[in-house]
């Protein structure tokens, strides 16, 4: 079973409500983290902080996990929770994790656009939503409340793709500037909530890795976005891509060979702060199959990776982010 033992996809409602109980019911090991700006429609996005002594301020390191950039993707919200249970279940019991939550912190943040989500979820005519609630036609702004009833698929879908306004290399080939398009990027770098909370979250912290769970594709993707001359010199970077394909089963790559993108978070991470920023796209084919094979089955890893999955493939990320050399790595 999975750590927190659910079955079924969670809802906005059960998301905010289970990181609320973890942090109520963990104070030592577990802090609510609200951040900083209100959605479109005027919610709050919320995370969990896991480490030993959360309370304490102090700069070890971070390893972010989120979820549900795009709303249809339901999956990618889900493995983020379950590592926020399985790190609290395991934090005194398994020495791997103990030490993990003592030398750094991990933060989670498994739904980074919840008016998106929330449509999606309710399975109506939304239920294929990608982006969030930006009601810009090109012309005019319309009333935010439109969002609930204004279709997000085919050519007339208002919003804006919350992984193409991130500030790297924001703008050009890889996203569109058209209001309706599926990749449209808004009208300027970070100009929407959701990517400005991600953004001042990390610059509030020592974030040093980051994944970003998408559906679908089952890939592990790393900058950069776009094909040219700025592929990363570090090996690092590329070695923790395969190493955490090695554990869930999917292919690492760049990001460009899949399709050319920027604005994504990955991008900005890794060009603007230096963090090793993933893409992980759960899920061989669907956005949101039923709940056992895309979150029961890869979280917990089937088949020949059975016991490993993502599971597997975040403790490697944050035994990284901890420190870069435990897994043996030469950089340079
Ligand atoms: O297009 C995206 O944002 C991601 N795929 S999805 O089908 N979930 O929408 C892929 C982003 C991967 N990152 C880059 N290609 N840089
Ligand atoms: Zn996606």
């Amino acid at each position: 079973p999975l750590p927190s033992g659910r079955i079924a996809y969670r809802t906005l409602g059960d998301y905010e409500r289970e990181l609320r109980e973890l942090a109520a019911r963990y104070p030592e090991l577990v802090r609510l983290v609200r951040l900083d700006h209100q959605t479109l429609e005027g919610r709050w996005v919320y995370g969990v902080e896991i480490a030993h002594g959360v309370q304490m301020p102090d700069g070890r390191p971070v390893f972010l996990l989120m979820g549900l950039h795009h709303a249809r993707e339901w999956p990618s919200g889900e493995h983020a929770m379950e590592f926020a249970y399985d790190l609290v279940r395991h934090a005194y019991t398994d020495p791997r994790i103990a030490r993990l939550l003592r030398e750094g912190r991990a933060l989670i943040v498994p739904v980074v656009n919840p008016d998106g989500f929330e449509k999606s979820r309710a399975a109506g005519a939304l239920e294929w939503k990608r982006k969030n609630c930006r009601q810009w036609d090109g012309v005019v702004e319309h009333p935010v409340a439109e969002c609930a009833t204004y279709a997000d698929n085919g050519l007339t879908s208002r919003g804006v793709d919350v992984n193409r306004n991130y500030g790297g290399f924001w703008g050009g080939r890889g996203s569109s500037d058209q209001w309706w398009a599926q990749d449209y990027r808004g009208q300027a770098p970070f100009s929407e909530p959701e990517t400005r909370n991600v953004r001042d979250l990390v610059a509030s912290r020592q974030v040093t890795v980051l994944i970003s769970n998408h559906t679908y594709g089952n890939l592990v993707l790393r900058s950069p976005g776009v094909a040219g001359g700025n592929a990363p010199e570090e090996s690092l970077y590329q070695a923790l891509g395969d190493r955490m394909a090695t554990q869930n089963g999917y292919t690492s790559q760049a990001a460009y060979q899949l399709y050319p993108t920027n604005g994504t978070v990955e991008d900005w991470a890794y060009y603007a702060t230096g963090a090793l920023g993933y893409t992980f796209e759960i899920n061989p084919k669907d956005f949101h199959p039923d709940f056992g094979s895309a979150v029961i089955d890869e979280y917990l890893g089937h088949g020949v990776y059975a016991g490993k999955g993502n599971r597997e493939a975040y403790l490697v990320a944050f035994e990284t982010a901890v420190d870069p050399g435990y897994h043996g790595v030469v950089t340079g």
